[in-house]
């Protein structure tokens, strides 16, 4: 039996009912892991490529015994079953669940980078995340995610949803 690890995920979508796939992707995670906190949704301008429908965005803290590949497994299974395709890089997707820190694990590997290798860059990640998880460490960068969020613009980026904070008086490191 492992020990109980500390997850930060971010969610997107921008095919098919996006705030559905969001709820539903919250659902199936409880199929392996316990739910700790979720942000509000996020309406967000798509980054990277341009001309695609808004996403819709989420930050969720989860533990989990489950091994960072065998967590990437499971969240590639829930991405096929709510009915995502392969399509291009930054391309429209109905649900994309990312994994952006793992404990204070630094993992750099074909399959998976961890931390994420771009959150530091991305107001449709670090706005969500901020509000469940502000002083999270970024072990590669040494700054808390309060920090980060600070050195970026939060343009593109509307509340679309508040959220429901769960276990108000958990502290994540
Ligand atoms: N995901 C991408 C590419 N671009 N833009 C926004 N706003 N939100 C996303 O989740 C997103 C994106 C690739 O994973
Ligand atoms: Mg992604
Ligand atoms: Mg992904």
């Amino acid at each position: 039996m492992g020990s109980m690890n500390d997850i930060l995920l971010s969610m997107g979508s921008n095919l098919g009912n996006r705030y559905e796939n969001l709820q539903t992707a919250v659902s199936e995670l409880q199929g392996f892991s316990k739910i700790i906190r979720r942000s509000s949704i996020y309406d967000t301008v798509p980054w990277g490529y341009l001309d695609q429908p808004h996403f819709l965005n989420q930050a969720i803290a989860i533990q989990t015994k489950l091994k960072p590949l065998e967590l990437l497994i499971q969240l590639k299974g829930i991405e096929k079953k709510i009915g995502r395709q392969n399509t291009f890089r930054y391309g429209p997707r109905i649900l994309d669940i990312d994994i952006l820190f793992f404990n204070d694990l630094i993992k750099k590997t074909p399959e998976l980078t961890i931390p994420h290798p771009s959150l530091h860059e991305r107001a449709f990640v670090l706005i969500p995340l901020v509000e469940i998880a502000p002083d999270f460490y970024h072990p590669v960068f040494k700054k808390t995610v309060r920090e980060l969020c600070g050195s970026i613009s939060n343009e593109g980026v509307t509340l679309y949803r508040q959220g429901k904070t769960l276990n108000n008086n958990w502290k994540m490191r």
